[in-house]
């Protein structure tokens, strides 16, 4: 049986929240890191939307981080008797709020020249009040719901990450967002992230197969 591929992108925040799925049950599959501005034929005929993460599995082709993360969470639910039906339910509607929302206003405060008539200070504020919100409602633990990782971190924190990646000085400055100041500090030192961004070779039609999770 040939292995399950994921066509993945090293800095992109969706492919960054469904690697840690995918690294927390330990699925086996191959990985092939792509560039946006070379995407390799065999994915496009995989999902012809273009866009990573890709997870193609012997029955199914996932194309949609979130469905990753839910296909994985699936197979092993590694945070199953974490949290209460409230909190689930509010992890949900936090990604939604994040997807939409909180991306929205990122794209446009990280990359305003690729808009017309954007004003990028204004959509740094906008991501600032719903980090504002989020923070009401945090734990002051390592993470977002406490003391153990669960949906929510793998899910929004790579976004939160690209956040404070626009300018680190001024995002660390910030006094209203302390606790998630915290957590983000605690995800990129934490042992999940440093395995989920191990740097591949991109890969091209030919290369030698590698695999995820590297450890
Ligand atoms: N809704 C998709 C979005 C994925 C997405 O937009 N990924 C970006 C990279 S961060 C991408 O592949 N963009 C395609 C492009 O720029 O050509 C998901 O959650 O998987």
């Amino acid at each position: 049986m040939s292995n399950p591929i994921l066509y993945s992108f090293i800095r992109c925040p969706y492919a960054i929240r469904a690697r840690s799925a995918i690294k927390l049950i330990n699925f086996k599959c191959v990985i092939r890191e792509i560039r946006l501005n070379n995407k390799p034929e065999h994915m496009l005929k995989a999902s012809p939307k273009g866009t990573v993460p890709v997870l193609i599995l012997k029955d199914q082709i996932i194309d949609e981080s979130i469905d990753i993360i839910n296909w994985a969470l699936d197979q092993k639910n590694v945070f199953e008797g974490n949290l209460s039906k409230e909190y689930l339910e509010l992890t949900e509607n936090i990604i939604n709020h994040f997807d939409n929302d909180f991306k929205y206003h990122l794209d446009r405060y990280k990359y305003a020249n690729r808009y017309q008539e954007v004003d990028s200070k204004l959509h740094q504020k906008k991501c600032l009040n719903i980090l504002c919100d989020l923070e009401k409602i945090i734990s002051d633990k390592n993470w977002i719901f406490g003391k153990k990782l669960n949906k929510l971190d793998i899910s929004i924190l790579p976004f939160i990450r690209q956040f404070r990646i626009a300018n680190p000085d001024w995002f660390d400055s910030q006094k209203d967002i302390r606790k998630i100041q915290k957590v983000l500090h605690n995800y990129m030192k934490s042992e999940l992230f440093n395995d989920v961004m191990f740097k591949f070779d991109v890969w091209e039609e030919g290369s030698e197969k590698v695999y995820f999770p590297v450890t």
